[in-house]
């Protein structure tokens, strides 16, 4: 593996799921493989996870690390190219990034949607800037369009936890205040098909994912039937792909309570977190031994871990 921002990047799928779960077991059993390599974690958003468990995964590996948030410490990066740079941003990508690309072996870069455009959002401008200048593997830490290190751990995750071979799945939008990316459910449809559980979507109308992940899938616009026999259910918001970054309903209706959760089959309940409470889910299912979020936030350090060990024994 050379960059890794999909779940195309991943050879063998099966495969990658148990390597994750042998590092589980034995984390510290690859250093050798990191030794005097340096990884760059680039962050344009937030993060509490990305940022600790892709550090931890790097450093069990034997790597070191170092962060940069480039809107508080760095200068102001203008990515737009053939621009006349007279405004408030002093610094160009085309420069910035093959010079971080001279100070590591593998940069991790987190750059969200920025819901101007979206061709430049689902042509992944930022990304792909990384991967055509930086010389060294670039892995995603969530781009505009995906996910990738979250949804293979929620792969890792629901592997562990699931009690039958073909567990019903399903994706389910829940209210929230703000307009959120697409990333997190676009990149769990794409990860799910290549697996064989049976994946449902559910979502008010106007909330249709882009076809290029949804594929043949087909929408259960009523989300109490969705739920009846679900293994799983996997809570997101995510704005309107078609009206792109619009806030269509913020109906209440779609929070998943425990009323919800009595009509599945004794469901866990999973979210990527950061999670609004009471929004998406309610406290008493959070707080209930349904709920895995931590469980699958833990498992984030062992989906990074395996795309990095795959892309070090390219790199030795
Ligand atoms: C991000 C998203 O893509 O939805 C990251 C999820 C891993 N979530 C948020 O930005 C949440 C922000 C909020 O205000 O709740």
């Amino acid at each position: 593996m050379r960059h890794f921002t999909s779940v195309y990047d991943i050879p063998d799928l099966k495969k990658a799921v148990e390597m994750a779960r042998e590092i589980k077991k034995n984390p510290y059993g690859y250093q050798h493989l990191g030794k005097n390599k340096t990884m760059v974690l680039i962050f344009f958003d937030s993060s509490l996870r990305t940022r600790l468990s892709t550090q931890k995964a790097a450093m069990n590996l034997g790597m070191n690390t170092m962060v940069l948030n480039v809107s508080q410490d760095g200068w102001s990066l203008e990515t737009e190219l053939g621009v006349v740079m007279d405004g408030d941003k002093p610094e160009h990508l085309r420069e910035a990034i093959p010079v971080i690309g001279t100070y590591c072996d593998v940069i991790g870069v987190r750059a969200f949607a920025r819901f101007e455009s979206k061709e430049d959002d689902y042509r992944e401008k930022i990304l792909q800037q990384f991967i055509d200048f930086a010389g060294v593997p670039v892995v995603s830490m969530e781009a505009a369009t995906r996910h990738p290190l979250q949804s293979f751990a929620d792969l890792i995750t629901i592997e562990e936890f699931k009690t039958k071979p073909k567990p019903k799945v399903v994706l389910t939008w829940a209210p929230h205040p703000k307009a959120l990316p697409q990333a997190v459910p676009n990149s769990f449809v794409e990860w799910m098909r290549q697996t064989d559980y049976e994946l449902v979507v559910t979502h008010p109308e106007g909330y249709e994912l882009a076809p290029e992940f949804m594929g043949d899938l087909k929408v259960e616009y009523d989300q109490n039937k969705a739920f009846e026999g679900a293994d799983f259910i996997y809570a997101k918001n995510w704005s309107a792909y078609g009206e792109y970054g619009k806030i269509l309903s913020k109906d209440m209706n779609w929070t998943v309570t425990m009323e919800k959760m009595k009509l599945t089959n004794n469901a866990r309940f999973m979210h990527c977190l950061p999670v609004r409470r009471n929004m998406i889910v309610t406290d008493e299912v959070l707080d209930s031994d349904r709920s895995i979020v931590v469980q699958e936030a833990e498992n984030r350090v062992y989906s990074a871990q395996t795309v990095l060990k795959m892309i070090l024994e390219k790199l030795v």
